[in-house]
């Protein structure tokens, strides 16, 4: 993408961002994401808490805890929460109308999980990029695993259909999530039926979590080059 294009889409995930920090209110418990629209979205929410907007943080990881720490923004805990109102967050590709996702890529993905699994709503902010017709199309499918014997859980993620698995590598060998495993990067390809695979991959002895988020989200903020257009998962639209 050319310089321009990027700024472009920043500008129009600025605005997303922006209209999901609107809706926290005062006294709200609210979940971080992560990412950079997530980044966007917590430095909106600095500006917020500047102008005298007061609720607690529960962050998705280590840097979107630090992000807002950095910012004033008052943190809290599962320990103490174990309810949070709104849980705003970012994704790498959405199914329509269902709300669909998968998550992982920055490496977050079981944290992300547990706070979208305690959020009443979940609202997610995306640009239009990715928007897809099926999950696994254009992002691997990342499993987080306990380090021991992974390999044995790699060797059964590709007999439930995976065409590749592969650990995810950083600077200094195997990544670790901020829980001290390891993500399995999966390609399935198009995935058909993510309910299906979903619930295979988590009968896998080891498997923490998959990025596989469904019937989660309960709203979509998609950013255009027209403006935010927003989107409600059908479980949710008549509540
Ligand atoms: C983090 O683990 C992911 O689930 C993120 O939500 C995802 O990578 C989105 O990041 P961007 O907002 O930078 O696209």
């Amino acid at each position: 993408m050319s310089d321009v294009a990027v700024q472009k889409k920043n500008e129009q995930k600025r605005v997303a961002a922006k209209e999901a920090a609107a809706l926290v209110e005062d006294g709200m418990i609210v979940g971080l994401g992560t990412g950079s629209t997530s980044a966007m979205m917590i430095e909106e929410l600095g500006a917020r808490w500047k102008q005298g907007l007061r609720f607690k943080g529960i962050p998705t990881s280590e840097k979107s805890a630090e992000q807002a720490r950095s910012l004033g923004i008052e943190l809290t805990e599962f320990a103490k929460h174990q309810v949070i109102d709104l849980a705003i967050d970012g994704a790498d590709e959405v199914i329509l109308p269902s709300l669909g996702l998968v998550k992982g890529l920055g490496g977050a993905l079981f944290r992300e999980k547990i706070v979208a699994s305690a959020a009443k709503r979940f609202l997610v902010i995306v640009d239009e990029s990715k928007i897809v017709d099926h999950l696994g199309s254009t992002a691997p499918i990342p499993v987080e695993i306990t380090p021991f014997g992974w390999e044995v859980g790699a060797l059964h993620l590709e007999e439930i259909g995976a065409i590749s698995v592969k650990p995810r590598m950083d600077r200094n060998g195997i990544f670790r999530t901020d829980n001290g495993n390891i993500i399995l990067d999966c390609n399935f390809g198009r995935i058909e039926e993510p309910y299906t695979l979903f619930s295979k991959i988590a009968k896998i002895v080891g498997v923490i979590e998959s990025g596989l988020f469904l019937n989660m989200a309960t709203e979509l903020l998609v950013a255009t080059e027209h403006g935010v257009d927003t989107y409600l998962s059908p479980s949710h639209q008549h509540h």
